[in-house]
């Protein structure tokens, strides 16, 4: 790789203190070359947020790109050094009809359609517990995804923290046997309770903290888990460890999502570690399946103070996505049951805590 990538990386490494590649700095210079828009960058870049922010402020020490108020432009200097490093433009060629996520919108389970209806008053998505739920169409579609796999029908699922609500989405396709979701919110736990009763699904709602491990009557009992995890290591190796505590064994599932904005690859590989060693292989890896319903909390967030260029009010558009990670249990290994004590949300790498 091209040294002066090499030299822009490492000392984004060294202020930031995050994983970040001189791959990463050619990613930021292609989306440089895609819009103006902070966050059309960010999102275009698919690189660590703290990272990203970092190494465009470098790109303006070096007189690469000129700053305004919610803007970041190349400047005449930093287009020449993509041409001369052979970085272009991101095509954009991700599919109009399914937004890249490889599935039929309009062929959602049967029921599930009402979950428009369902969300309307849901609680609010709360900082402390680093709470952004995905838009109602990627709920719809993760459930979408779970029927075609057959991890939906005549399953028993369990949502390991849903503030997504695609508990609701899962029970109203009517096609699972069973639905619980857990999670140490209050809020969402009486919201699924009295839509549930209202609305006659059957769908459990348990509070539980999920950095202890689950109850016992919710291990080893379902066929399906999904969550949506908080992206420090522990966290998300918490949100595992519980997900597939709760399989029955050979053959049953997970979901989750994973960003790449707080997640670098070197943390993707060792959360990959820690599926495999969990006896799960990895089946399905879609980037981008789901968008996030912008929180209201955004200029409280960690990488607020890290942008190089701010505007108030925030995005007007999503910016924040996730892949789909499907896994599947291979071999049934041992699953710690430690309880993850202190602080899950924050590492170095967490922007939107
Ligand atoms: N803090 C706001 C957004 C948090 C979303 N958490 C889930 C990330 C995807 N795994």
């Amino acid at each position: 790789m091209n040294s002066t990538l090499e030299n822009l990386a490492e000392r984004v490494q060294a202020q930031a203190r995050v994983p970040f590649t001189a791959r990463d700095v050619e990613r930021v210079l292609a989306a440089l070359q895609g819009g103006e828009d902070i966050w059309r960058i960010i999102e275009q870049a698919s690189t660590p947020f703290i990272g990203t922010c970092s190494v465009l402020r470098e790109m303006e020490k070096q007189g690469w790109v000129e700053v305004g108020e919610g803007w970041v432009r190349l400047t005449e200097q930093g287009r020449v050094a993509c041409q001369q490093l052979g970085i272009s433009e991101i095509p954009e060629l991700t599919c109009p009809r399914c937004r890249g996520r490889g599935l039929e919108l309009s062929a959602v389970p049967p029921g599930a359609a009402r979950f428009h209806q369902l969300v309307q008053g849901r609680p609010e998505a709360s900082q402390e517990y680093d709470q952004g739920y995905i838009t109602e169409e990627s709920a719809l579609a993760r459930v979408g995804m779970m029927w075609r796999r057959g991890d939906l029908t005549g399953k028993e699922i369990l949502f390991v923290g849903d503030d997504d609500l695609v508990c609701l989405a899962a029970a109203a396709s009517g096609l699972p046997r069973r639905v619980v979701m857990v999670d140490i919110d209050r809020r969402l736990v009486e919201f699924v309770r009295d839509v549930a009763e209202r609305e006659g699904l059957r769908v459990e709602a348990v509070r539980h903290d999920l950095r202890d491990p689950l109850p016992r009557a919710l291990r080893r009992r379902f066929h399906t888990f999904a969550c949506d995890p908080t992206e420090s290591l522990r966290g998300f190796v918490a949100f595992a460890r519980r997900g597939i505590s709760a399989l029955r064994g050979e053959g049953c599932a997970g979901y989750f999502g994973l960003t790449r904005s707080e997640a670098s690859l070197a943390k993707w590989r060792a959360i990959q570690e820690e599926l495999l060693s969990l006896g799960a292989a990895i089946t399905d890896l879609i980037q981008d399946f789901h968008s996030y319903v912008n929180w209201p909390y955004l200029s409280a967030m960690r990488g607020w103070g890290h942008l190089p260029a701010r505007r108030v009010p925030g995005p007007t558009e999503t910016w924040y996505r996730s892949a789909l990670v499907r896994i599947e249990l291979v071999e049934v290994r041992p699953v710690p049951e430690d309880v993850m004590a202190g602080d899950i949300f924050e590492d170095d790498e967490a922007a939107t805590t």
